[in-house]
Parts: C-alpha cells; structure tokens; sequence
C-alpha cells in the first residue's frame, strides 16, 4: 500500500461555506481539535456563513469572506496563519451557469486556482511537510457511453465550460507538482448528495418541487446516468487522501451508486410522498421532459479499485439509505431552503428553469 504521511495542523480550507465544504467542515473541525482552520470563502450565491455558525466559537475554527483570486488576500492570510496544507473546494460549479456565463468559470476554477498554487509555492519553498489538495470532479475526463468506467488514466475531454474550467485548474496543480515539487494531490469524485446542497442541483431541486408540487425539468429523456456518492463519503476519502495518498497522485472517488436521471427522479418523488404520507406515487406526475442541457455528458461511471487497493477506502453508505436520509433533512430544514433559494435565485431560475418547463421538450415522448 503506498502511503506517504502528510499531518495538517493549519489548514486553509477554501470555499467551505458551500455544499461540500460545509459538510467536511462540520465534520472535521470538532474532531480534529489538534488542527487549525481557516475557511476562505467569498460566500456567492451558492456559500452560507450561516451553515456553519456552530464552529465559530469554536478555538481551531476561523472564517474570513474574500475571493481566492485576490493574490495580496491568500498571501497575508498565509502569512498570518503560516499553513500547511490547502483543501481547496472553492469553484464555481453548476453546469448550467457555467453555459450562461462561462467566464466566470473562468476566472475562479482557473485563475484562483493559480493564484492559490503560486501563493502556496512562494511561501512554501521546499518545504516537504506541507500540501494542495484539489477537490475535482470526473467530468474532467468527458463522457461515456453504455459501457465501461473512468480510470486514473482515462485522458481528459472535458466538454463544458465548467469541466474545462476544472480540468484546467488539475492541469496547474499537477503543473506545479512536476515543475516545482509541490507536494500535492488531485480528487476526482462523482456526483455529490447530502444536506446543504444548493438547490439548483438535480436532487435538491425535485425534493424541493417535490415539497411544493411544482413541475420537476427533466432534460431531454432523462436517460442520462450518474454515479452518486454521498456527500460525508467524499469528505472522508477527502481526509483519507489528504493525510494518506502518496505526492503527485490521483485517486477516483466513486458512489458505485449508478442511476439514469428518471429512476433517480422518481425515486425522490417516491420518498417525498412516503415522508408526507400522500398517495404512493402521486407526485410522478410533477415530471416534465425539457430541452436537453447543450453537450450533456451522457454517463459517468468511475472504478474506484486504485483508491481501495492503496488506501483501503471504500464508500459506506447506500444511495437507497443516502437519499432517505437526504429527503428527512430537506423535509427538516424547510427555511434553509427559503433562505437559500432566496439568494439570487430568481433570475437563474427564470432562464433555466421556468422558460425550459414553458417551453417543453420538441423530442418530447411518454
Ligand atoms: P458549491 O457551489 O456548493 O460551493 C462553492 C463554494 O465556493 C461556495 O461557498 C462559494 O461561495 C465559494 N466560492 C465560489 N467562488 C469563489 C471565489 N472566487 N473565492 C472564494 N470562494 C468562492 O460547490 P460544491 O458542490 O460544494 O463543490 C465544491 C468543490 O467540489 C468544487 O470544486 C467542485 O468542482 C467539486 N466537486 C463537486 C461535486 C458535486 O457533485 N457537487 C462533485 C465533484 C467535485
Ligand atoms: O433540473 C434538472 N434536470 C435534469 O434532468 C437538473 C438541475 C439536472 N438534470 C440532469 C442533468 C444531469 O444529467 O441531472 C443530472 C445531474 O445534474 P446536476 O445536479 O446539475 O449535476 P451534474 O451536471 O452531473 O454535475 C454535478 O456533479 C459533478 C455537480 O454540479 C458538479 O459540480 C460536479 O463536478
């Protein structure tokens, strides 16, 4: 089993008031009180400070609002707290924004990436104890049909603005690690679920319609297919990789949960209506068939064996238990979700949302 021991003790967390970032924060920050956190997050439509007010008392934990791009920020805020190690979640990261406004994409995913690798590679010299661990995603490696899974291998061909964001920011990170000898790591997981997920990501958004019992957009057929991992899976292959994985590599992080879009939309639908003991079923008949998302990704499907072999880890949670759970903490947080949605979410859901239901689906079928 490779391994090579890397020990946070200050960590400079980045983008950790949105979904996942929340998630890992709330996990580890009670947990490791031997370790130090900072959360930079320049808390845009998708991060809430409020997700994580009961850290902030907490002695190991600080936040500081700000913008990973803004190099004389990440340099005094390293110069103040002298880290060791970046976990770097920050990014913008809905795939239809990123059609909409690609710069944007741009800007944070590539150049704040940059502006982190080289703020880190200045103050961190040689040093050997340190290390930027990149949170990515699979859709770096494009598309696949029917058949067959990504691998650590498999070349990139990204094919949205978003996935070439991110796959330009992994190029700079392993760029750094080759040219420099920064110590340093890639993540590549699959789709993410859990609490705390902006709702303009598929489960959240048919739980919420589903509440409500307004239409569920289902783009082009709903045949498209996604491996799902849970969100508290990720953070701890995340913590895993980062005190474990040997510099310079990737690992795969995978659910080993494949569905299509529709099974995975009328699972919901289904829970939702058991959780508000409604009639078995009845909430099907929210879905609407839309026009496609322009070049969606037809499946991912990731082999998770590398990461398993080296560092024995595995998810844990079953996408059936998983998304139960999900269902029952939506169901409890219904003003986390007002709150949410109340952040600049009108005019996106205007132009994606409700055009695309008022429009409906030319290729539309069943
Ligand atoms: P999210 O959109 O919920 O949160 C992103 C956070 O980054 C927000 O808190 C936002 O305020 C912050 N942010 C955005 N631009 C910033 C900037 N310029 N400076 C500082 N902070 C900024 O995203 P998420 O779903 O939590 O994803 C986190 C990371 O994990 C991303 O890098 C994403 O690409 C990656 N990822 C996500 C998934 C998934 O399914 N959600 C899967 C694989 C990888
Ligand atoms: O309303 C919808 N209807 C629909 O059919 C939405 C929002 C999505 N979809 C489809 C598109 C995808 O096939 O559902 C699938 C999942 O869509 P998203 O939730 O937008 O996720 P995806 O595009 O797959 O990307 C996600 O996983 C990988 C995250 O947003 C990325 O940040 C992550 O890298």
């Amino acid at each position: 089993m490779p391994s090579n021991r890397h020990t946070p003790r200050s960590v400079l967390v980045t983008g950790g008031a949105g979904f996942i970032g929340s998630n890992y924060l709330l996990a580890a920050v009670p947990t490791q009180t031997a370790v130090r956190f900072v959360n930079l997050d320049a808390l845009t439509y998708a991060g809430q400070r409020e997700n994580l007010m009961s850290l902030e008392d907490l002695p190991n934990y600080a936040f500081q609002q700000g913008d990973i791009a803004d190099r004389g920020l990440v340099e005094r805020l390293f110069e103040s707290h002298n880290f060791d190690t970046v976990i770097h979640f920050a990014a913008e990261s809905h795939v239809d924004r990123s059609i909409l406004d690609p710069l944007a994409f741009v800007r944070t995913n590539v150049l704040g990436t940059a502006t982190l690798l080289e703020v880190a590679r200045q103050r961190w010299k040689s040093r050997g104890d340190v290390r930027f661990h990149h949170v990515s995603t699979d859709e770096v490696f494009g598309a696949l049909g029917p058949e067959g899974f990504f691998t650590e291998d498999t070349p990139y061909a990204p094919r949205s603005p978003y996935s070439a964001s991110k796959a330009g920011a992994d190029h700079l990170v392993r760029a750094y690690h080759e040219t420099y000898g920064m110590p340093a790591v890639i993540s590549n997981a699959s789709n993410n679920y859990g609490p705390l997920q902006y709702p303009e990501k598929l489960i959240p958004l048919v739980i919420q319609n589903a509440v409500s019992q307004d239409p569920v957009p289902v783009y082009g057929m709903g045949e498209n297919v996604r491996d799902w991992l849970h969100v508290l899976d990720h953070c701890e292959a995340i913590d895993r990789i980062l005190r474990s994985a040997p510099d310079g590599t990737t690992y795969l992080v995978g659910g080993g949960e494949e569905r299509s879009n529709m099974d995975i939309v009328h699972l919901l639908l289904d829970l939702v209506d058991e959780a508000l003991s409604r009639e078995a079923g009845s909430s099907r008949r929210l879905v609407r068939f839309v026009t496609d998302r322009p070049g969606h990704d037809f499946r991912y499907a990731l082999d998770g064996s590398r990461l398993a072999a080296d560092l024995d880890w595995r998810p844990s949670r079953s996408l059936e238990q998983g998304l139960r759970e999900t269902v029952a903490w939506y169901l409890a947080n219904p003003e986390w979700l007002e709150q949410t949605r109340s952040r600049t979410y009108d005019e996106y859901y205007t132009t994606q949302y409700r055009d695309r239901i008022d429009a409906g689906n030319p290729i539309q079928a069943r």
